[in-house]
Formats: structure tokens, C-alpha cells, sequence
């Protein structure tokens, strides 16, 4: 045991009753929803970069925190390590996430960041073994070092593409070997700072051939995970070609991986580029695309990526409506892709800071899952379509020609009738339920 979270409890399910903060109010993890345990609905995994590699910084200040293991050595990334699981084990998630740079210190060069990632990624799977979360996905960070300034894959200099590509292939090893179940890549530097300098040709080929040889590589070692797209328009690039959830289908359709990749869509990517986080889910599922959520909010006011903790149960509850229309989470999950203010310097707040989160998913799961069980927002939705079914109109979809169709509008005098939409008799059903 470390001494980091002393005198913290293990965080229970107690209800709404209870007094304490280090309690779960919603989240119960054996209670049944729809037929399933929450727990296996929502898939909680914590973000190893946020609670453990972030130093409080912002751009106009550097670290606020004060983490015994901030530095540069195995050691430290050990005793991190010991940190990380002493808090899934607080919280009793089942999955952490993290990025090669989050859990080791960087080598004087390629072959030592290597050794390093293994040496740590062994300790985990040693960890493991005790203790019961595990990988939800690993990743690669391809946009802090000043290397890949200009881009990973989209670099105009093939020795950047080909020092990704590497790292790449090494993260994937070790999500492989500790049994993650995804492999997720945000593009954080694809994208590019002025078109001045930049060739959108090659840049796209480029990213296309470099996820192509991720799949092929995927396939190659028997990694049975989804591999995961992270759409994001902009941040910290002026502009990200992955910028979307319709972005990233038309760019898999072009290299033909649809079918191959999924997506990790972000609830603050999605408002960024200028959707609501239901749409990007509504719309990857409707596109069979869809994999796993980064959960987390964004200030309305600041227009940043703040990735703060979720804090409202009307927003989430359209999330989770989704995800439970799709047919719920398969190898996705839940990740609290979320940071403290910095500002928030005690061990405990980092803990809090994950209560209320989980909280607040569960009673938006429990929200959701109840309107989908009463069914009537369904059925308004099948009535408003009704007339598809019949014979005559599945014909216009598949069979008749414009010929056909004009010659049966004359003959049998059709005269569409417009009807109610009724959104906000729907608004006031959806609001009975959150
Ligand atoms: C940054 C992204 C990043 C990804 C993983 O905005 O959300 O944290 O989730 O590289
Ligand atoms: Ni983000
Ligand atoms: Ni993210």
C-alpha cells in the first residue's frame, strides 16, 4: 500500500440516504437494468493520463500538483503504477485506459522508451493479476513530443511516419498482452496549423495506408478487439481530419476499413464540432460504427476542450439512450476521460471527482433505460414511419422507377397531408423521465 490515499474508504453503493461523500448514491453495480447488472452496462475505466499524468498545468501556469511519483524514472513509474490501482480498487471500476507516455518515462531513444513500456506493462499484467480491472484500451500519445509536432502519420517527414508507425505497433503489443479489449487512435496532430504548408493529397493517402497497416497488423497477431477512431475537430491542431463521426465513415469508406474500425466518440469533441454528443452516438450507430465513449464535458462558456467530469443527468440521459438503442456497449465502455481543476489538489478529489461521474452516468442509464422500457417514445417514433410498411411505398425503395411512381401520383391522385411532428409533446415525455 502507498500512503497516497490514506484514510480514504473503499467507495460502496450506500443510496440516496446516505450521508457520505465516499459513497455511491446511483451506482449500484449488481442492480439490474433492463435485464443486465449496471456495471456491465456502463463499463467504467479511468483515464490514467488525467488522474496520474497531469500535472495541474494550463497555458498560463505550469504544475499545480504535487504527485510523489512525478518524474522521470522506472521507479516513479512503479510507484505510479501502485497509485493507479489502489484507486480503481477505491472505486471498483472495471477498466482503466491510458497512453504509452502516461505509464513510462520516455528513453534517449526509441529502443529504451521500448524497453520501458514492457518493463511497466509487465508490472501491470503482475497487478492484474490482484487486482480485478482491466484494459479497456491502450494508445499511443503521437502529439506531445516535439517530434511529431508536424503530425504522426500525416508528417510531411517519412521518418516521423515511420517512428509512429513503430510506436504504434509497440502500444498495440501491449494492449494485446495485458488482454485489452480496444485499441483507440486520436489523431491529435493529424490535422494541420495553415494550408500554406500543408498537402492534403498526400496527408490523407498517408493516414489511409498507416491505418490500413494497423489493421492488417491487428489481424496479423490475433488482437480480437475493436480498433477505435477518436473523431476531434480541432485541438490542438487548427484543424484535425478526423474531425467527426461523418468525417471519419467517408475516410474509411475511401481506404476500405469500414467494417474494420470503430469509434471513440468524446462528448466535448462532439460539442467542439459544433454536434451534441447524442448525434455523434445516434448517427455511429446508425452507421454501425459505434465503440466505446469518452465521457467528459466541456465549459459552454470557454469553447475549450476542458474535459471536466460529466455533471448533468438530462445531457447523459440522451447519451445513454443512444448507446442502449444501439444495443448497449459490446467492447466499448464508459471512460472518464475527465481532469481535475487545478485547483484541486488533494488525493480526495480525485476520488470525488469519479463518485459523482459514475453518479451521475448511472442515474442518466437508469433515466434512459426506463423511457426505451416504456416504449413510447419508440412508438412515436415507428408511427411517424408507418407508412413505409405498406406494400406500394417499399416499392418505391426498391423496384419502381420515377416513371413508375409519377404515373401512380396521377392515377391515384396522391396529395401528401403534412402532419405534427409533435416535438414538444416528445420533449415533455422525455422530461417525465429525467
Ligand atoms: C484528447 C483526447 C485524448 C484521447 C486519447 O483530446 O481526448 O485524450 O482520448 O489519445
Ligand atoms: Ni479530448
Ligand atoms: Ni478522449
Amino acid at each position: 500500500m502507498t500512503a497516497f490515499f490514506k484514510g480514504i474508504p473503499k467507495v460502496k453503493f450506500e443510496g440516496r440516504e446516505t450521508s457520505s461523500d465516499f459513497a455511491f448514491r446511483h451506482y449500484d453495480p449488481d442492480e439490474l437494468i433492463m435485464g443486465k447488472r449496471m456495471e456491465d452496462h456502463l463499463r467504467f475505466a479511468v483515464a490514467y493520463w488525467h488522474s496520474f499524468a497531469w500535472e495541474g498545468g494550463d497555458p498560463f501556469g505550469g504544475r499545480t500538483f504535487d504527485r510523489p511519483w512525478f518524474g522521470d524514472t522506472m521507479d516513479l513509474a512503479r510507484q505510479k503504477a501502485d497509485v493507479a490501482f489502489e484507486m480503481f480498487d477505491i472505486l471498483n471500476v472495471p477498466f482503466f485506459c491510458f497512453h504509452d507516455a502516461d505509464i513510462r518515462p520516455e528513453g534517449a531513444n526509441f529502443a529504451e522508451s521500448l524497453r520501458n513500456l514492457e518493463e511497466i506493462t509487465d508490472y501491470f499484467a503482475l497487478k492484474m493479476e490482484t487486482h480485478r480491472t482491466r484494459l479497456l484500451w491502450g494508445t499511443a500519445n503521437l502529439f506531445t513530443h516535439r517530434r511529431f509536432m508536424s503530425g504522426a502519420a500525416t508528417n510531411p517527414d517519412p521518418d516521423v511516419f515511420a517512428y509512429a508507425a513503430a510506436t504504434v505497433k509497440s502500444c498495440i503489443d501491449a494492449t494485446h498482452k495485458l488482454g485489452g479489449q480496444n485499441y483507440v487512435l486520436w489523431g491529435g496532430r493529424e490535422g494541420y496549423e495553415t494550408l500554406l504548408n500543408t498537402d492534403l493529397a498526400r496527408e490523407a493517402e498517408q493516414a489511409g495506408r498507416f491505418l490500413q497497416m494497423v489493421v492488417e497488423y491487428k489481424h496479423k497477431i490475433g488482437f480480437t478487439g475493436n480498433i477505435l477512431i477518436e473523431p476531434k475537430p480541432q485541438e490542438p491542431s487548427k484543424h484535425q481530419y478526423d474531425y467527426d463521426v461523418a468525417t471519419v465513415y467517408g475516410f474509411l469508406k475511401r481506404f476500405g476499413l469500414e467494417g474494420e474500425v470503430k469509434v471513440n466518440i468524446e462528448q466535448g469533441h462532439a460539442i467542439l464540432a459544433g454536434h451534441s454528443f447524442e448525434h455523434e452516438l445516434a448517427l455511429a450507430a446508425s452507421l454501425g460504427l459505434f465503440g466505446s465513449i469518452d465521457m467528459n464535458r466541456n465549459d459552454y462558456q470557454s469553447g475549450w476542450d476542458t474535459d471536466q467530469f460529466p455533471d448533468s443527468v438530462p445531457e447523459m440521459a440522451r447519451a445513454y439512450y443512444e448507446v442502449l438503442r444501439a444495443g448497449g456497449f459490446t467492447t466499448g465502455g464508459t471512460n472518464f476521460d475527465a481532469k481535475l481543476r487545478r485547483q484541486s489538489l488533494d488525493p480526495a478529489d480525485l476520488i470525488l471527482a469519479h463518485v459523482g461521474a459514475i453518479d451521475i452516468c448511472a442515474r442518466s442509464l437508469k433515466a434512459a433505460a426506463a423511457l426505451l422500457e416504456d416504449g413510447s417514445l419508440e412508438a412515436a417514433r415507428s408511427a411517424r414511419y408507418a407508412g413505409w410498411d405498406l406494400p406500394e411505398n417499399q416499392l418505391m425503395l426498391s423496384g419502381a422507377t420515377l416513371g413508375d411512381i409519377a404515373a401512380r401520383v396521377l392515377s391515384e391522385g396522391i396529395d401528401p397531408q403534412p402532419v405534427s411532428g409533435r416535438q414538444e409533446r416528445l420533449e415533455n415525455l422525455w422530461n417525465r423521465f429525467v
